[in-house]
């Protein structure tokens, strides 16, 4: 023993300890967090999935072989004891240096990152719980490391022969992995939550809609290059909101709280809902921050209940003008009384495209609202509705510089040619949507260069609630680069307006126009 007695052997066995309880609690957070995240972000579980992927063939039958259906958790065991060896030998690492442990900690979670990385389901964001998982271990193994050598006086001997003092290591020690089983708790909890939401979706039947949606004309779809789905496939849906994480809802936990000035307030469950008589309706939603020519815009054949018939459950008070409506994770969406009451097809939804909400578009229910942009209408994940009066309530994105109404403006976009595109000389098609929801498209006008405007072919008509494609043919392209324009019309024969607007803070406007080149 090169030890001069036991208790200069403890400080050893102490930083080694340190090390495995702050890799303990490294790994508990880094849980904790991915349990927010995407479940695929957990360092553990991509460490365990690439060790899996890396390992040989023969390595894998003899595994399965010796340990039958409990080869995962031979696996696990496995990383565990690896886990704890290299902890400890960091653990002792930093007695004789806490830089060099910290760069070992540091080296190890680059390893687990690029292990989430590689993921087929993660995004670079996900490695950000294996980052909050690293500060946490490197902070725990300074504290723990620090109280590796602390000392206490003890009778009769003096503070530097006492060596370390146990009790205070001790308790540090015991703080430390209570934390880590505390996150390591949580974090399956709130994992268990979400694995019943997606559990509930995948068993979820939506009922037959007592009312359907009109079939859609022959003749919608101009069949084109690069021209949209006239139904735009829900894993194609544009998406928008400020959820960082998305809220993963039990429909059994779910209910809607209307409520605010009605005569009756009331709270409404899932299966409630389902029971109702449901509407099926095609409508195009558009968001406020879509440029001019841009694709912040879908189409979808939702299923719900009409906003209409819970406002006349609930009946408003003279005076009210607005419904705030907040979601699940705290946004909220400011709608004029009169849109969810009139005869437009106001829905609280439950399914688009003949399934349930995706999670990403609000499961289990969110609004859409004929004619207003998503921001002050479309709210996914909806749980309150408040009726009251604009004069005395603002919703998320009007108190961040927005208008408090948002009616969707008319407008058109050519989606072929693309910009900048090269087109074989001859005849060029040019092809594109409008949309002027509640109001319908009428025409659509085309100009090339500087030449006259044309009509161009108009798609059938769906509804007025969608939006509306169109095809121009150029007969006689010369070579050489051109600019379309296109223009649209509403079904009152209101041209789209000529001014050019951001979006900000109540829509873009102004005429698309775009350059390509005729070889
Ligand atoms: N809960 C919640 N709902 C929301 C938002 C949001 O940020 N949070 N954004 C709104 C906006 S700005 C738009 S344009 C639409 C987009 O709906 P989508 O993501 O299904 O296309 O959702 C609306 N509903
Ligand atoms: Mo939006």
């Amino acid at each position: 023993m090169g030890f001069k007695n036991k208790r200069g052997s403890r400080v050893y066995v102490f930083h080694a300890v340190a090390g495995i309880c702050s890799a303990a609690l490294m790994f508990a957070v880094a849980q904790l967090a991915s349990a927010f995240f995407n479940s695929a972000s957990s360092p553990f579980f991509a460490l365990g999935s690439a060790i899996i992927d890396l390992t040989p063939p023969w390595l894998k039958d003899f595994a399965i072989s010796t340990f039958g259906t409990n080869d995962k958790l031979a696996l696990f065991i496995s990383i565990g004891v690896a886990a704890a060896v290299l902890s400890a030998l960091i653990g002792l690492l930093a007695k004789r240096s806490f830089a060099l442990a910290c760069t070992a900690i540091i080296a190890l979670a680059l390893v687990l990152a690029s292990a989430v990385a590689a993921r087929a389901s993660t995004s670079l964001l996900d490695v950000v719980p294996t980052v909050l998982g690293a500060v946490a271990g490197i902070g725990a193994l300074h504290w723990l490391a620090r109280l590796a050598t602390a000392t206490v006086p003890e009778p009769g001997q003096g503070t530097a022969a006492a060596g370390p003092s146990r009790r205070i290591f001790l308790r540090g020690a015991v703080l430390s992995l209570a934390a880590a089983a505390l996150a390591t708790a949580v974090s399956t909890s709130v994992s268990a939550t979400r694995n019943m939401a997606v559990a509930a979706r995948n068993a979820l039947r939506l009922p037959a809609a007592r009312t359907k949606a009109k079939a859609l004309p022959e003749g919608v779809q101009i069949e084109e290059a690069n021209m949209p789905r006239f139904v735009t496939p829900n894993q194609d849906f544009y998406r928008i909101d400020t959820a960082l994480s998305v809220p993963q809802i039990d429909p059994n936990q779910w209910s809607l709280r209307v409520h605010g000035m009605v005569e009756n307030e009331f709270t409404i469950g899932f299966d409630e809902l389902l029971g109702e008589e449901l509407v099926e309706t095609y409508l195009t939603l558009t968001c406020v921050s879509n440029p001019v020519g841009g694709d912040l815009v879908g189409n979808a054949k939702w299923l719900g209940y009409p906003l209409r018939k819970v406002l006349e459950r609930a009946v408003p008070q003279a005076g009210a003008d607005m419904v705030l409506s907040t979601s699940h994770d705290g946004f909220s969406a400011s709608t004029p009384l009169q849109a969810l009451t009139d005869d437009r097809m106001a829905l609280l939804a439950i399914g688009m495209n003949g399934e349930p909400l995706p999670f990403d578009h609000g499961f289990p229910v969110r609004m859409v609202v004929p004619g207003l942009y998503g921001y002050v209408s479309a709210t996914k994940w909806v749980i309150d509705l408040e009726v009251t009066r604009f004069e005395d309530k603002a919703a998320y994105w009007t108190t961040r510089g927005w208008s408090e109404r948002g009616p969707i403006k008319m407008s058109s976009r050519i989606d072929t040619p693309r910009p900048f595109a090269e087109v074989p000389a001859g005849e060029v098609v040019l092809g594109g949507t409008a949309w002027a929801q509640t109001r319908g498209i009428s025409r659509v006008q085309v100009q090339i260069d500087d030449g006259p405007w044309e009509d161009a072919q108009l798609a059938a008509e769906a509804s007025l609630d969608t939006w509306r494609q169109w095809r121009f043919v150029w007969k006689d392209a010369a070579p050489g680069m051109h600019a379309a324009s296109v223009r649209a019309y509403d079904a009152q024969g209101k041209m789209q307006t000529r001014e050019k607007a951001n979006p900000v803070p109540n829509g873009a406007s102004g005429w698309q126009r775009l350059q390509f080149t005729v070889q």
